[in-house]
């Protein structure tokens, strides 16, 4: 008789183990210190963008509480803490000719030294969405090749140089959601679609992909400047971030679900990925977009190829495909397909959480690593985002909050399923940041919905609570670091 036998689980000794947050998020402090706007700053301020009015101008505060910051990074075991720069603080008009904005920059030299005399490393994401909104007006952002390319590499320029000590940069999180939420749904800063009820700019169709194909472009200079001129005197390494989630067909027995999976992960994934990594888009995207997908010049995709040093990968949830068989929409970004919650038989992929897109299923985390793992030659990943709402959260009193159970479980079955990763199919993750170190603006569902560990009292001085989730995540990674 065969035993079930149960996976192994583990991780290295020197895995290094943390939180996440980014500028527009957590710092407010809007307009201290000579910061200028970003598409955030003037996107929030348009009436019935943001659920509540909602704005980053105060936030959790964080300009103005690092030490508190620190001192719970601390408290909480942290190895870790990814956090990113606002562009618009460091040069407020964003461009390559504009001034440096002393005050700005130094408030982020402070608090990487403050993190390494915490003892906790500085993982910086150098854009986290919040573009200096001068650079949209000026010329159009994202969408201008030439000139977004270039004031990037310069900011990024600007960054390498201040922080010698940090070793380990982000260029780019979440491509996929500057460019798709940004300039197809419109429900993220600039807010172009073609939904005119929505916005009278953009065109849903082209501007996605132009959009990508630039980030690209200027992830791959950032890369090159770094590789050149800082890479080796600090010992660093530099990647980009991409979201993605796992998918399972609506129809187990359908060769066309079946194949929808792989289309959707390639959609969200590879659309960067395969760039990074081959310096091409996906054939399923060229079939399907035809002439609106941009082409790469044959030194953009020696640029943009083997521009990572490592994998960032933001991972939450999974969900059921099913293939459509009708010709694709021009406006489709998903690779013609339903993405839904219940299978054919009616079963669910997990519970429901705040998050309309977000339910929990831990083993998709296990079987991405292993199908990202193939694809791009066994890289070294580090999980730079990974965590969960909780549906009705909010509602609750404050002694509640602190009882997150969900997340706690959260937590440990989708740790423990990378842990799987790692030790059974020798997966290289090196990292994991769990996002969030705190309850923060979350886009267009402001302060509704909490992702954070740490609940914040916005209206007592955001003061900070660790919530359950907070202290065990701790015990999770103890059960596992050093057992492979
Ligand atoms: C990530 N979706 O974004 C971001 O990097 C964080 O800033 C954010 O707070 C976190 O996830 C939680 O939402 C996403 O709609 C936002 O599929 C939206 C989606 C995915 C990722």
């Amino acid at each position: 008789m065969v035993k079930d036998i149960a996976p192994k689980a583990g991780l290295p000794a020197n895995f290094l183990w943390g939180f996440a947050t980014a500028a527009y998020q957590i710092e407010g402090g809007a307009t201290a210190d000579g910061r200028g706007p970003s598409i955030w700053d003037t996107f929030t301020k348009i009436p019935g963008k943001i659920a509540g009015g909602a704005t980053g101008d105060v936030a959790c505060d964080s300009y103005h509480r690092t030490d508190q910051d620190i001192e719970l990074l601390k408290k909480l075991g942290a190895k870790v803490y990814r956090f990113s720069i606002s562009w618009s603080r460091v040069i407020p008009l964003g461009g390559r000719n504009d001034p440096v904005n002393e005050k700005g920059l130094q408030y982020y030299v402070k608090f990487v030294d403050d993190l390494l005399d915490a003892g906790i490393v500085p993982f910086v994401t150098l854009f986290h969405w919040d573009l200096p909104d001068e650079l949209d007006k000026r010329y159009g952002g994202f969408l201008n090749k030439e000139e977004f390319v270039a004031d990037f590499a310069n900011y990024a320029k600007v960054m390498f140089t201040a922080l010698p000590k940090v070793k380990d940069w982000i260029t780019f999180n979440e491509p996929f959601c500057s460019a798709v939420l940004g300039y197809n749904v419109g429900q993220f800063a600039p807010g172009h679609t073609s939904d005119r009820t929505k916005s009278d700019i953009g065109d849903g169709s082209t501007e996605p992909w132009i959009v990508g194909h630039h980030i690209l472009i200027a992830h791959g200079q950032a890369v090159k400047v770094y590789r050149e001129e800082f890479k080796e005197a600090a010992g660093g390494q530099i990647g980009i971030t991409l979201n993605g989630d796992w998918t399972e067909p609506w129809d187990p027995n359908s060769e066309a679900d079946r194949e929808a999976c792989d289309r959707k992960i390639e959609f969200a994934i590879s659309w960067f990925a395969d760039p990074v990594y081959f310096g091409h888009y996906p054939e399923s995207m060229v079939k399907q977009l035809g002439d609106r997908l941009p082409s790469f010049t044959e030194e953009e995709s020696q640029l943009v190829k083997g521009s990572n040093d490592f994998y960032g990968m933001n991972h939450y949830c999974a969900n059921y495909i099913k293939h459509k068989d009708t010709e694709a929409d021009p406006l489709d970004t998903a690779g013609n397909l339903d993405v839904l919650m219940e299978d054919k038989y009616g079963n669910s992929i997990g519970p429901e959480t705040q998050s309309g897109w977000l339910r929990p299923h831990a083993p998709g985390f296990r079987k991405l690593l292993n199908w990202l793992n193939k694809r791009y030659g066994s890289p070294i990943f580090y999980v730079t985002e990974n965590g969960t709402s909780l549906k009705g959260e909010n509602d609750l009193p404050m002694e509640e909050i602190l009882e997150d159970d969900f997340r706690v479980e959260y937590f440990r079955s989708y740790i423990t399923s990378m842990a799987e990763a790692v030790a059974e199919d020798g997966i290289d993750v090196r990292g994991y940041m769990a996002w969030s170190l705190m309850d923060n603006f979350e886009w267009a569902e402001g302060y509704e919905t909490r992702f954070g560990v740490t609940y914040v009292d916005y209206e007592n001085g955001q003061k900070r609570y660790p919530k359950k989730s907070a202290l065990e995540i701790k015990n999770i990674f103890d059960q596992y670091i050093g057992k492979v």
